[in-house]
């Protein structure tokens, strides 16, 4: 039986299960509510989810692939969820996300997956939170989000993390002018990589200060680290702060709101996924006039039972 192989699968937290289980869910196959309840609950609400998210080539596979070693050695089950490496800014780099995750390909507690943006009408939400939910539901008490952080799509998906790392490298400086806005905001940890190359300092000294003039509703401003990720150097730091964030949001209780601001957008998310089949129908099945105007005709086919 299919349905018995894809949950035994997940239950034995056999890396190919769960990925398959991941993909079912996202092509919304009749599977995915037997996958989903099969969870386990508590699992899920441990796991800290970590989003890794700034401009195209600051360098956040390359840390993303360090913190996972770094978890990896403390023995913890770690799931990685890049959301489209292969955005039309950054360029196709998800044969090299590919290539530097292959150290982790035989390690049976490393589950990476990608998750495309391009071609996708909505959705996007609702699919990572239900691959969050099976990682973390399936033992990985880490699971990473990492994300290009430009469009509105790629905001959202920041607000399924627990905690959130901002990296930035020197010499991208329209980038983060046009990042300051929206992600500031989100984010717990400023992360300044290429700290090995010129304008590191100076690009600290900037977040420093935005970091005390950005300080949150809970009146923590977000703290800044810096790291050589190609090499390895700040990761201990950065994986100390990260863990710093993590109790007093656990603490403080702020952990709990984002988790249910997390779970209200995904509850948006799956109902518009869900109703969308049910009006692409409609507008099949209506006479196709298409007299007046596109809005009037919207707001009547919902009227229709
Ligand atoms: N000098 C230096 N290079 C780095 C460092 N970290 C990453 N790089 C290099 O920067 C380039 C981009 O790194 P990625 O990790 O792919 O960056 P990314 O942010 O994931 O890029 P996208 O996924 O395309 O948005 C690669 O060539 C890395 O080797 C660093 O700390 N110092
Ligand atoms: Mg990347």
């Amino acid at each position: 039986m299919m349905s018995e192989h894809i949950l035994k699968g997940l239950r034995d937290r056999d890396p190919r299960g769960i990925a398959r289980a991941i993909s079912l869910v996202e092509e919304n196959d009749p599977l995915a509510d037997e996958i989903l309840a099969s969870l386990d609950d508590s699992l899920v609400d441990q796991a800290m989810v970590l989003g890794i998210t700034g401009p195209p080539g600051a360098g956040k596979s390359t840390l993303t692939d360090r913190i996972l070693s770094n978890y990896r050695s403390q023995d913890k089950r770690v799931g990685v969820i890049a959301i489209d490496p292969s955005s039309p800014i950054s360029g196709g780099a998800i044969l090299g996300d590919r290539i530097r995750m292959m150290r982790h390909a035989l390690d049976q507690d490393v589950v990476v997956r990608s998750m495309a943006t391009r071609g996708r009408l909505g959705g996007l939400c609702a699919a990572a939170g239900a691959a969050v939910r099976i990682l973390a539901g399936s033992g990985c008490s880490v699971v990473i989000i990492e994300t290009v952080g430009v469009g509105q799509s790629e905001m959202d998906i920041i607000r399924l993390a627990d905690i959130t790392a901002l990296v930035l490298a020197p010499g991208m400086g329209d980038d983060i002018q046009a990042m300051k806005a929206g992600l500031l905001e989100v984010a717990d940890l400023l992360v300044v990589n290429k700290a090995d190359c010129a304008g590191a300092d100076t690009l600290a000294m900037d977040m420093e200060s935005m970091a005390r003039e950005g300080r949150g509703k809970d009146n923590n401003k977000a703290k800044v680290c810096m790291t050589v990720a190609s090499e390895g150097k700040g990761i201990d730091d950065l994986l100390a702060a990260i863990e710093t964030v993590d109790a007093s949001h656990r603490e403080s209780g702020e952990r709990r709101m984002r988790r249910d601001k997390a779970y209200d957008l995904e509850v948006l998310d799956w109902a518009l996924e869900m109703t969308k089949p049910l009006i692409i129908e409609k507008i099949e099945k209506s006479d196709h006039d298409r007299k007046g105007d596109p809005r009037l005709r919207a707001a009547k086919l919902l009227e229709q039972e």
